[in-house]
């Protein structure tokens, strides 16, 4: 399973001189980059060329010999440069883009899956998230082998590069954790470990920490420390003194004799272990330029020691290896623990560039200053593994129903009616239905995901059976889990849930494979994984994210349990369409629309129907509640049903004379319609607007603005056109649980008065009477609200207000 582990002395050299071009033209692109610093943080573009230095030679070793076509990799946000010189190298990145790294349209920053064209696998930037990532991939590819899809591929390892510091991040052990639960294999984790951060230098000892804690989860731990060169010193008279200096070193004083250099290293290791005998002699017999050499030469930096460790991997069990590396290595600034900033100055980049022989105009050339022919390093180019094959997939749509079964009770909340279009589907033996796959952190039956679970079981690549069912305990779900199970059953992580959902909502382009993804959580908790999920919108993955309970009508849970912000995160979020439906009828319409728009990919020219851009696709957000409300029965037209997709129609069209609209999401629609029903005697033709979705309706308004300031006259948006005939007198009162903001906007829209109604506050325990009384949402808010915003008589059935 291994690549072929030996690599010729031909193959070698060539590599050295990869490695070092590599190293040059990512540092001739950071340095490029300088003509941004007037106007950017120099600190930040300086945060690239220490840090990708240390990466130069365990990239070089993975991508010009170890990776095969069929894996992917999450690199280190700051070695962009090092992946962007690669890919140049291949000849799949643009001299031009390089030039711009940075800049407008050039290479980005951290690797992008969607903005940079050089095939990036996963979209990095925020540390620790595509560490993890790679690991949910790795799931998400046995789930889709177990299956019975995609056979035909090889199978690919997900591998990371991560630094040192990035295992900071919490994040990544919760992956950890739910990668030893369900048994995980075909990944790597490569660390970078230069001990160094971006502010510091790390604690000594780390990495028997690391050690110890994969080996706890059952990964294979490989340390990678010494390379070739000192383990030849080390078998001299006097080597083993020599190692064991070495590993007694503290990390701040090796970075700074590695800084220092050759001289410094002498008079170090002289005052220490000099003995005038074998010691002494070791040292001595090496010029300090050769001693540095020696001294720096850690296995992260030698190229026998990577493609050996790598090219004798003969199993699919999860690999740390640990290597020693050293930041800055063969920069000015190697070592330096200020150097997480370091811009070489102009001379250093002129003495760099002497080294590596490199003509003043030529710095851009493949191959200049190289040792080896062109065209040999041409042909071994074009026959690197990793570039023999097809990377990207793609995969059919499938098709999505044009209306989904199900039974609504006369009094249901969305969250029950969620779970009831599940069991329907769940029902029916359709493409559609066999591709979704669903997961929650751990609150599956308390999101109703209960009766689709009974249906198509959990996952495991192992059979497991319900013990309470084989021991005939009554039990009302079956816990069954199997290689063909849909539900992917998670612990509490929220951070997992979101990183898993964009490894699923990927697999189309990663394993050719497509799969519908839905989780559900809490809604308050959306804040908990909110970084990772979006990561997930930003590497385009997609999705159906299901929120439930939410806002106050939490009632009794209390507290910061009542999800306040969520409506303007779905406002906000990118690449994610939120919906807050307030009927069942409703949700089963979005979920018809979200099954289609999640598999869409088409170009991103807003359409003139709704000034959105839904040929894009996207992933979804419902916001859904456990308040069980009335149900209206109603046909559900196609009209209806695209108004309710474009986000707002009118439950009470508005008269002419209308002096009030009341314009609602979500769970309050009672108190919205028993409003209206208060006003009709005072207030004339009071109308009432239906929001199920803020954030389209908003989209749409800002996408159309847009247009008609760029010519197009007749751009009108759904909410313009909704809007449209209502008087300009006429005030507007609106309504949901959660940030007044969501829908204040809605009086920019024709300069109505508005007077938005929502929760501000975080909210206590008590009953849905009690808190939408307490923080004014209620129906005497509204026509309270309604009574002071519009002139006319008191409106008479307006009680006093608490
Ligand atoms: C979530 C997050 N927090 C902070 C940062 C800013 N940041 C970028 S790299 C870095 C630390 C880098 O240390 P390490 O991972 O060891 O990489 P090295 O610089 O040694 O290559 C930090 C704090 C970030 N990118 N993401
Ligand atoms: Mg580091």
């Amino acid at each position: 399973m291994g690549t072929d582990a030996s690599t010729s002395a031909d193959q070698l050299a060539i590599l050295h001189e990869l490695e070092k071009k590599v190293l040059w033209l990512a540092s001739w692109t950071i340095h490029h980059a300088n003509h941004l610093r007037e106007s950017t943080d120099d600190l930040k573009v300086g945060g690239h060329q220490a840090s990708s230095a240390s990466l130069a030679t365990i990239m070089t070793a993975l991508y010009f010999r170890a990776l095969r076509p069929q894996d992917r990799v999450a690199v280190k946000p700051h070695a962009s440069p090092i992946y962007h010189a690669i890919q140049y190298l291949f000849g799949r990145q643009s001299r031009q883009k390089l030039e711009d790294f940075r800049g407008y349209k050039g290479a980005q920053s951290y690797p992008s899956r969607t903005k940079d064209t050089d095939d990036v696998d996963f979209s990095t930037g925020s540390v620790g998230l595509g560490v993890a990532q790679t690991l949910f991939s790795s799931l998400v590819q046995d789930y889709v082998r177990a299956h019975g899809w995609g056979l035909e591929r090889p199978e690919g390892r997900m591998i990371a590069l991560v630094g040192d510091a990035e295992l900071d991040e919490g994040n990544i052990f919760e992956a950890i954790l739910e990668g030893w639960k369900q048994g995980l294999r075909n990944c790597w984790w490569i660390i970078d470990y230069n001990r160094q951060s971006l502010d510091a230098v790390i604690r000594e000892g780390l990495w028997a920490r690391y050690e110890a804690l994969f080996q706890a989860f059952g990964w294979d731990v490989v340390i990678l420390k010494y390379g070739s060169l000192l383990n030849e010193a080390f078998s001299e008279p006097g080597g083993e003194r020599l190692r064991q200096w070495i590993d007694n070193c503290p990390n701040q004083l090796y970075s700074a004799l590695v800084f220092q250099g050759g001289a410094a290293w002498r008079r170090r290791l002289l005052d220490e272990i000099g003995d005038q005998g074998p010691v002494t002699r070791l040292i001595e017999a090496r010029s300090d330029e050769e001693l540095a050499r020696l001294m720096t030469n850690l296995a992260g930096h030698d190229l026998p020691s990577l493609l050996e460790a790598f090219g004798k991997v003969d199993h699919d069990r999860p690999i740390c290896f640990i290597c020693y590396t050293i930041k800055g290595f063969g920069l000015p600034f190697a070592g330096h623990k200020d150097n997480h900033a370091g811009l070489m100055t102009p001379a250093q980049v002129e003495s760099l560039r002497k080294a590596m022989h490199v003509r003043p105009g030529h710095e851009w050339d493949k191959f200049e200053g190289l040792s080896i022919a062109p065209d040999t390093l041409q042909t071994f180019l074009d026959h690197v593994p990793f570039t023999e094959g097809a990377r990207r997939h793609h995969a059919a749509r499938l098709p999505a129903p044009a209306q989904l079964p199900v039974t609504i009770q006369p009094v249901m909340s969305t969250q029950a009616g969620f779970g009831a279009l599940l069991n329907e589907l769940g029902r029916e033996q359709t493409e559609l239905a066999d591709r979704i796959v669903t997961t929650s952190p751990d609150v599956t039956v308390s999101t109703n995901l209960g009766p689709w679970v009974n249906r198509r079981g959990l996952f495991a690549r192992e059979k497991l059976a319900d013990t309470f069912k084989s021991e005939r305990i009554p039990s009302t779900f079956n816990w069954d889990f199997s290689p063909k199970g849909q539900h992917i059953e998670l612990g509490i992580a929220e951070m997992n849930l979101f990183t898993l959902l964009s490894a699923l909502g990927l697999s189309h382009a990663i394993n050719g494979e497509r799969l519908i993804p839905i989780g559900t959580l809490y809604d308050p908790f959306i804040q908990r994984g909110l970084d990772a999920l979006n990561y997930a919108c930003y590497q385009e993955a997609r999705f159906i994210l299901v929120a439930t309970p939410s806002g106050l009508s939490l009632a009794p849970e209390g507290g910061a349990h009542q999800s306040i912000a969520t409506p303007l995160i779905g406002i906000a979020q990118d690449g994610l369409a939120a919906f807050e439906p307030a009927f069942v009828d409703e949700l089963a319409a979005i979920l018809v629309f979200a099954f289609d728009y999640v598999q869409r990919a088409g170009e991103s020219e807003s359409s003139e129907r709704n000034w959105l851009r839904d040929e894009t696709g996207g992933s979804v957000y419902l916001r859904l509640s456990t308040r069980p409300i009335e149900q209206i029965k109603r046909e559900m037209t196609p009209e209806l049903r695209q108004s309710i997709v474009d986000g707002a129609y009118w439950l009470r069209k508005p008269g002419p004379n209308c002096q009030v609209v009341v314009a609602y999401t979500g769970a309050v629609a009672p108190e919205a319609i028993q409003a209206v029903g208060l006003m009709a005697e005072d207030r004339r033709d009071v109308g009432l607007l239906a929001v199920t979705s803020a954030d389209r309706l908003n989209a749409g308004w800002t996408a159309a603005q847009r247009a008609r300031e760029r010519g197009l006259v007749h751009a009108r948006s759904h909410i313009e056109k909704l809007l449209a005939d209502v008087p300009s007198h006429c005030g507007i009162v609106s309504v949901l649980d959660g940030h007044p903001a969501t829908l204040a906007w809605l009086g920019a829209v024709h300069g109505h008065r508005v007077r938005p109604l929502g929760i501000e506050h975080f909210g206590q325990t008590g009953s849905i009477p009690d808190l939408y009384r307490h923080y004014g949402i209620d129906a005497n808010a509204v026509v309270a609200a309604a009574a002071t915003l519009t002139p006319g008589r008191p409106i008479r059935h307006l009680k006093a207000l608490p």
